[in-house]
């Protein structure tokens, strides 16, 4: 198995050695899958928000913490977030998570998929020590998805990126809407959307939350292309403005991350990577990805800023 096959994965993303870092098997209790972990560092440990499926093929979300990102991770006994009847919008599950870190709150963020009969909807939740949570409840109502805060406010406002599907069209891209307060956010606003006849056709959505740059925020997204063999999911880069997020500075044109090693390519849905986490370590600056493998197993891919800006740098 080739460790990458494309251009533009030989020149970013290298995957870890010890990849797939967490299956089912790790598990403190039985489960089918652990995958789409959000990721965050507290200065000491990585931790990671996954999502976990039990047999009943139903998600919560479980803390996983380790001191060097790569191994050794303690998994918490009792899920973060697990649905409840108190919270009929989740009662078919809670996916697919994204941290912030919103210094000026001095808590950690999440962003995360209320599932039920209505459909998926956009839910927020905050945490001090990823031991225990107060939930916001749903800020974007079905079908929404791919959620993410930004760390800090732009012109007062909280912005969030998410992925409304469109009447108009049936388009799945991503958009941003803005809050003064988290919990009322005004109508959504175009940012980028699927590109006609490329790897990104079908369907995109944001990653984990954009880091903020000398350039740009910087933004890696998730997109959809179907085939006659089932639908590709693979990772693209993007730098949006600084002081106006709707404008895309730049977006690279390959993707730089799709499945081709064994645990992408074969489990419960082959055929995908999906991003929703990524630790920066400005001293190093290495930046990890942790990502979903086939929605099986958690995986890392490592990069630097620098090699990020050099593919940006060349595209339009
Ligand atoms: C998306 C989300 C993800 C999942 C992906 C591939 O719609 O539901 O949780 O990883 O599909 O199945």
């Amino acid at each position: 198995m080739p460790e990458s096959w494309h251009p533009s994965e030989q020149r970013i993303f290298r995957r870890a050695v010890g990849n797939p870092l967490l299956t089912a098997d790790d598990w403190p209790y039985p489960v089918n899958a652990v995958f789409n972990p959000a990721a965050a560092h507290d200065g000491e440990q990585t931790i990671l928000v996954c999502r976990v499926e039990d047999f009943e093929g139903h998600s919560h979300l479980s803390v996983a913490r380790s001191e060097d990102g790569l191994s050794g991770w303690v998994i918490e006994p009792e899920p973060l977030i697990h649905p409840s009847h108190d919270h009929p919008a989740e009662a078919w599950g809670v996916e697919d998570p994204r941290v912030t870190r919103v210094e000026e709150l001095g808590l950690w963020v999440i962003a995360y998929t209320a599932y039920g009969p209505t459909g998926p909807a956009v839910a927020l939740a905050t945490t001090t020590d990823f031991r225990t949570v107060e939930r916001i409840g749903v800020v974007c109502p079905p079908e929404d998805k791919n959620a993410a805060v930004l760390p800090r406010r732009i012109d007062g406002h909280f912005v969030l990126f998410h992925r409304p599907r469109t009447v108009v069209g049936n388009h799945a891209d991503i958009w941003m809407s803005r809050s003064a307060d988290l919990v009322s956010w005004l109508a959504p606003e175009p940012v980028f959307r699927a590109r006609a006849g490329m790897w990104d056709s079908t369907r995109i959505g944001m990653g984990p939350p954009p880091i903020e740059t000398e350039h740009g925020w910087l933004v890696a997204y998730h997109g959809v292309r179907d085939t006659v063999a089932g639908q590709l999911y693979r990772v693209g880069l993007a730098l949006l403005d600084l002081e106006d997020p709707r404008v895309v500075l730049r977006r690279s044109r390959e993707w730089v991350l799709g499945p081709v090693a064994p645990y992408e390519l074969q489990g419960d849905v082959p055929g995908v990577v999906f991003p929703c986490g990524w630790v920066h370590d400005p001293f190093t600056e290495t930046l990890r990805l942790y990502y979903g493998g086939a929605d099986t197993v958690i995986a890392m891919a490592e990069t630097s800023l620098s090699d990020v800006f050099d593919l940006l740098e060349h595209c339009g």
